[in-house]
């Protein structure tokens, strides 16, 4: 932790304004005043395995307050003991009794109306009681997300710094918590940045706060940091590979449980790291059977237990297996974002995102375009739907700066770390519509390598774009992936369907292709005549011809339309939209279905009778007389 920092601890406005030397009007000329915390940034690390782990939650009402220019950074507000006015021996500009209050999980943004459309720094602050229970236990402050970089401080000192918006952190508050009351203050900033993960344009809605749960953490000195349970790949469900790790380097034996399978494994620990392998024969993990066992893991007094489903997911040339079965993903992508509670998601929400896909006989969902909360994966788990899930390398990436590479990689590693337990996800996505540079391809070819290096068993993918000037599938991306993702808007952004057909027949591909994305803006309740733009008739037509031109391209193995529900985006601005893309197979208020709902409901059920074929030959471009498109134009910019 840098020393500025430390060293300021305790001082308040009237000690700092009386120790000798000191310049009252500093902080009017440092601008690296956010350097310092910098220093101490935790990432996927110094993560702690949940599984089971409860945390003394701190949601609830915190007192808040907006902080457009940083002054609690600048001018150290962290360090002032609260008092009343009269009691100030130095003015301040900040009075936390005066603070407005909001409440813990939330998005500002969806709070207050002039709230909405605040972008900058926040704090929120509160006090907890804190006893100590057993000798030795350390506690951690565990954050479930904030958007999207946030600065702890406890008691009057800084803690720790976390970057990147959708994954949870863990930071030790060890000699710094005191018996009794303890002082929390949270510094959250969602301003948008061109070298951030995602950068400064987007389309969705840039929510800012503490909008995923808070709590403490209480575990032994030494812990298991890191729990993984799997089959091992390529063993036909005839193997399962345990690892651990400790939180220090020593050595010993963690004990293992899977119900009804082996009830004591013993994990032998060489300096804090550990890794087994069983023969066993568990029963499958499917969508058709989502058979979750109890495992339980110990180590000393500490104890984890988590419910793990058992599935071998693999690509064969043009086709993906799960379990060794050729299958078919039918999918949705979806958005975290809800007319009240912005990108604040609670349990009831993820269940119905759930049902609504199982109505629309989806086996497959894409949790775009970061981490979701991490209850979707776990009841993804109990509903057996298999996942997609994100980190928002998103659009321009500053691919050529290693501290942007760090971030996402740091993101990417974080969200592996938390899911890794979890048979329903499927594919790592490492970005999404990124123009094929060098800088990009090495950026996230280095983020595919960070997939193989964590989690072997699962497939890595991203959303690609098309090359444009041969008109074909091709992005130099797809060396390193398992599946090529394509988004694609022909019958929107491109008008006709007639570029699909021209697309697939260029192409030819030796890996499985996920149609990623594709879709058309429908306003809820206006039917439109056949090709009407905005119209629900011209959307729902649209799913039906492009699923007949998808038949006929064998390599393509899933289709992802373009939205479950329409969400919240400042880059739309028609008339019809005002801030809302309509995408969504449903409305905003996700209850109203769409045409275009029912159509696709009505094509998934036959492709999961029919189960589409796969592996006949590719079409070849030689057969076609389709070119490239003439000028290689993009549509949309890109
Ligand atoms: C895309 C993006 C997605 C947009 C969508 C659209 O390709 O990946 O984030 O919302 O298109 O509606 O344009």
């Amino acid at each position: 932790m840098d020393a500025r920092v430390e060293s300021s601890r305790g001082s308040g406005p009237a000690e700092r304004a009386s120790a000798p030397g000191h310049d009252p009007y500093h902080h009017l000329h440092d601008e690296a005043y956010a350097a310092p915390f910098a220093a101490g940034r935790v990432g996927w690390r110094d993560m702690l395995a949940m599984a089971g782990r409860r945390a003394e939650s701190l949601d609830g009402v915190w007192n808040f307050v907006l902080d457009l220019h940083d002054e609690g950074l600048r001018q150290r507000w962290y360090e002032d003991a609260p008092a009343p006015i009269a009691g100030w021996t130095a003015p301040r500009d900040h009075d936390d009794g005066d603070w407005q209050t909001t409440t813990v999980p939330s998005c500002w943004n969806v709070a207050r109306p002039e709230w909405t459309y605040f972008e900058g720094g926040a704090w929120y602050t509160r006090s907890f009681g804190h006893e100590p229970r057993l000798p030795g236990e350390r506690t951690f402050l565990r954050i479930g997300a904030a958007n999207y970089e946030a600065r702890v401080f406890l008691n009057g000192v800084f803690v720790g710094a976390h970057r990147g918006g959708s994954t949870p952190f863990f930071i030790e508050l060890g000699g710094h918590l005191v018996r009794g009351a303890n002082r929390l203050q949270i510094q959250v900033d969602n301003r948008r940045r061109p070298e951030r993960v995602p950068m400064n344009h987007t389309d969705w809605f840039n929510y800012g706060g503490l909008y995923r749960e808070v709590g403490l953490v209480r575990v032994p000195g030494i812990f298991i940091r890191d729990f993984g349970v799997a089959l091992v790949p390529g063993s036909h469900g005839r193997r399962i590979a345990i690892d651990v790790a400790l939180s220090a380097p020593i050595d010993g034996v963690v004990e293992v449980a899977i119900g009804g399978l082996a009830e004591a494994i013993a994990v032998p620990v060489a300096a804090g790291a550990g890794r087994v392998e069983i023969t066993a024969a568990p029963e499958l993990w499917s969508p058709a059977n989502p058979r979750l066992y109890e495992v339980e893991a110990r180590f000393g007094d500490d104890r984890l237990h988590d419910r793990v489903g058992f599935r071998e997911i693999s690509v064969a040339g043009q086709r993906i297996l799960l379990n060794g079965e050729d299958i078919f993903l039918r999918g949705v992508c979806v958005h975290e974002d809800d007319v009240a509670t912005g990108k604040a998601t609670s349990e009831a929400d993820i269940r119905r995102r759930f049902a609504d896909a199982k109505a629309l006989n989806a086996n497959f969902l894409r949790l775009s375009h970061y981490p979701h909360h991490e209850l979707a994966a776990k009841i993804a788990d109990e509903e057996g739907l298999l996942l997609w899930q994100e980190v928002p390398v998103y659009w321009a990436i500053d691919f050529a700066n290693p501290d942007t590479f760090a971030d996402a990689d740091n993101q990417l590693r974080e969200m592996i770390r938390r899911d890794r337990n979890r048979a329903s996800v499927i594919i790592w996505g490492v970005g999404n519509e990124n123009a094929d540079t060098d800088e990009r391809l090495a950026f996230m070819s280095g983020l595919a390598a960070s997939c193989r290096e964590m989690d072997p068993t699962r497939l890595v993918s991203a959303a690609c774009l098309i090359n444009r000037e041969h008109f074909r599938i091709e992005d130099r991306l797809s060396e390193a992936l398992d599946i090529i993702g394509l988004n694609e808007y022909f019958g929107w952004y491109e008008p006709s369907l007639d570029g699909l057909k021209q697309l697939f027949a260029n192409s030819d591909l030796d890996k499985p292709l996920i149609i990623t994305e594709t879709g058309a803006d429908a306003v809820a309740g206006h039917a439109g005549a056949p090709g009407e733009l905005f119209g629900e008739t011209h959307q729902s037509e649209l799913f039906g011809k492009q699923l007949d031109l998808v038949a006929d391209a064998p390599y393509v193995r899933g289709f992802c339309p373009w939205i479950l529900y329409d969400f919240r985006t400042e880059r739309r601005q028609t008339a019809l939209q005002r801030g809302y893309n309509l995408k969504g197979l449903i409305a905003a208020d996700k209850a109203t279905r769409k045409k275009a709902f029912a159509t696709l409901s009505e094509r998934y059920s036959e492709l999961a009778q029919q189960q589409k074929p796969a592996g006949a030959s590719p079409a070849k471009a030689d057969q076609n007389a389709c070119k490239a498109a003439p000028d290689g134009h993009d549509p949309r910019g890109g």
